[in-house]
């Protein structure tokens, strides 16, 4: 099925338009951060709309009526936006901006950041409402390493049945727990050269 069939043809607009949005709001903070800082917080965004089978797998597993207005008015991350930093105070820089940023109200803070997953997922989401629309939106927001752990999770095993489970479980844990201490140790060698350029 396609989005226009399932969400509606104007709704789609509505969130193709939250991307647009979103887009131009972090360009215009990537313009205003060249040359001001050491490395761009910015690596990279992405976005999707999500397809109506996974909403409609999300709906069911949630226990709401599998209609596409359940879709529109309770699930967040119909309209998914991905903040890509590079280092783990950025993404809480970018956390801060986004709260004050004016084009959304935020309704829901998830920060499996300071507190992650049991699995190792660690990420920020903010569940936000677009202010001019009223669309739902779910802004993630993570650094690049936790990224690639989580695209990688999330093709091997994220809601799947797999077998020999417990093992992956702790391999996947193991490897998330690693990539933790990889961030904290670049925010450290970011902070030494911060400091050696400041005397
Ligand atoms: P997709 O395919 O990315 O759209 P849920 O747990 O999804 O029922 P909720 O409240 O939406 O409920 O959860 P949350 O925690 O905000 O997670 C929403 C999205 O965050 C997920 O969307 C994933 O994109 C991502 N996410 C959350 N936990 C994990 C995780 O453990 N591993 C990975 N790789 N991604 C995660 P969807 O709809 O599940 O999937």
């Amino acid at each position: 099925m396609t989005n226009e069939a399932y969400y509606g043809a104007e709704y789609c607009i509505l969130m193709r338009q939250a991307c647009e949005q979103l887009t131009a709001l972090v360009e215009k903070w990537r313009a205003s951060y060249v040359g001001e800082t050491d490395v761009q917080p910015i690596v990279y965004c992405t976005h999707r709309i999500k397809s109506p089978e996974s909403m409609m797998r999300k709906l069911a597993a949630r226990g709401l009526p599998n209609t596409p207005e359940a879709a529109k008015r309770q699930v967040y991350d119909g309209v998914g936006f991905r903040i890509v930093c590079a280092f783990e105070s950025d993404v809480f820089l970018i956390i801060q901006h986004l709260e004050s940023c004016g084009i959304f109200t935020v309704e829901h803070k998830k920060d499996y950041l300071s507190y992650p997953k049991p699995n190792g997922y660690r990420s920020v989401h903010l569940c936000v409402r677009m202010n001019d629309s009223g669309v739902l939106a779910e802004i993630q927001v993570r650094t690049i390493a936790m990224d690639c752990w989580a695209t990688l999770e999330h093709q091997l095993r994220y809601k799947k049945n797999v077998a020999n489970d417990t093992l992956l479980k702790s391999e996947l844990k193991r490897c998330a727990d690693e990539i933790a201490s990889v961030d904290l140790t670049m925010q450290t060698i970011r902070e030494l050269l911060k400091e050696a350029d400041s005397f």
